[in-house]
């Protein structure tokens, strides 16, 4: 059956004036569009009731870091919670390859699939040769596993100043958070980021691209609703139980058609802006390794939305025990 684009956006979900703006001033549509699994159309472009319907992503743009003029950024990405690729983007150390991690940490043994795949430790050295080419090093924080590596890496310039670092700001934040900076290596036979999700208490989140080439697909906050996701799993529900990658997603899953799924490919150099709320995963796609430094990070489009988050997140901590379960 002919596939055929009916709509700009979903017949019982119109955009609110805001998504407009940003499809006005950006081509950005949140919403994606829809697109008919049929020929048959009805005269006001939406699908006959009969037909399946499903919607295609926006394309996720790619812009020069180097032509953004100071505070540009956040008006044109953050504000409007505008998922982005940035190339020529400062920032974006280059130079910590595989070879690099190799040279200066690889004796140092690291723990794989954390948090989701048992208690698998390699040195780094073992992991990087492709003993374990289908394990995951990921969200290993630099400041805990790799003290000094990259001290001067972090949020790139261009995307402004990272509030979680301001103690006045943001107080009783854990450490960690203040300097968020993880490392993900990855290959092409990993199956990737092990679930969709959304980053804790409306954080931004930022990936650094060094080396090999990295898949993600994003869905846009409001399609939540779509995604299967377990309230239970996570710190305020944070987690989707679709698995993007099973061919058949839809038949488990068959809300998941309309969904809105982007995916967008960075190399080496770039950096991804990921906005609060957006759920992403991600996946090598090159025979190099994928080599990734990623954070999350608060600025003043997200400041207020974190503040009210984190006062949940501090009140389950209190909780002890029984709070711990919620907060990963
Ligand atoms: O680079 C990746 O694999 C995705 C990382 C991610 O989404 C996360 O740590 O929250």
């Amino acid at each position: 059956m002919a596939a055929q684009i009916a709509a700009s956006v979903a017949p019982c979900d119109a955009p609110d004036s805001e998504d407009e703006a940003v499809e006005d001033l950006f081509g950005f549509d949140f919403n994606g569009i829809v697109v008919c699994d049929d020929s048959e159309e009805e005269s006001d472009g939406d699908c006959a009731p009969h037909v399946p319907k499903r919607r295609v992503g926006a394309e996720i743009p790619r812009v020069d870091a180097a032509s953004l003029a100071p505070g540009e950024f956040l008006e044109r990405f953050s504000r409007r919670n505008a998922p982005v690729v940035l190339y020529n983007c400062e920032g974006v150390p280059t130079h910590l390859t595989a070879d690099w991690w190799r040279e200066h940490h690889g004796d140092r043994e690291v723990p794989l699939d954390v948090n989701t795949g048992g208690a698998v430790k390699a040195p780094l050295r073992d992991f990087l040769a492709g003993t374990l080419r289908t394990r995951y090093l990921r969200n290993l924080h630099l400041g805990d596993w790799f003290p000094g590596a990259a001290d001067d890496v972090g949020l790139p310039p261009v995307m402004g100043e990272n509030l979680l670092a301001d103690e006045e700001k943001v107080r009783g934040c854990p450490r960690t958070w203040r300097t968020w900076l993880e490392l993900f290596i990855c290959f092409e036979d990993c199956a990737g980021f092990p679930f969709l999700h959304r980053d804790i208490c409306h954080t931004h989140a930022y990936s650094l691209q060094i080396q090999g080439s990295k898949e993600f697909t994003l869905f846009p906050p409001d399609d939540a609703r779509y995604l299967y996701v377990n309230a239970q799993a996570g710190f305020s529900g944070n987690r989707s139980a679709v698995d993007v990658r099973d061919p058949d997603v839809a038949k488990k899953f068959p809300l998941f058609q309309l969904a809105a799924r982007s995916t967008v490919t960075i190399g080496p150099g770039d950096a991804l802006f990921v906005p609060d709320g957006w759920w992403h995963t991600a996946r090598c796609v090159s025979e190099a390794p994928s080599v990734t430094l990623g954070g999350n990070y608060v600025d003043a489009s997200n400041y207020d939305a974190f503040s009210d988050a984190f006062a949940d997140y501090l009140a389950v901590k209190a909780l002890g025990s029984v709070g711990a379960s919620f907060l990963n």
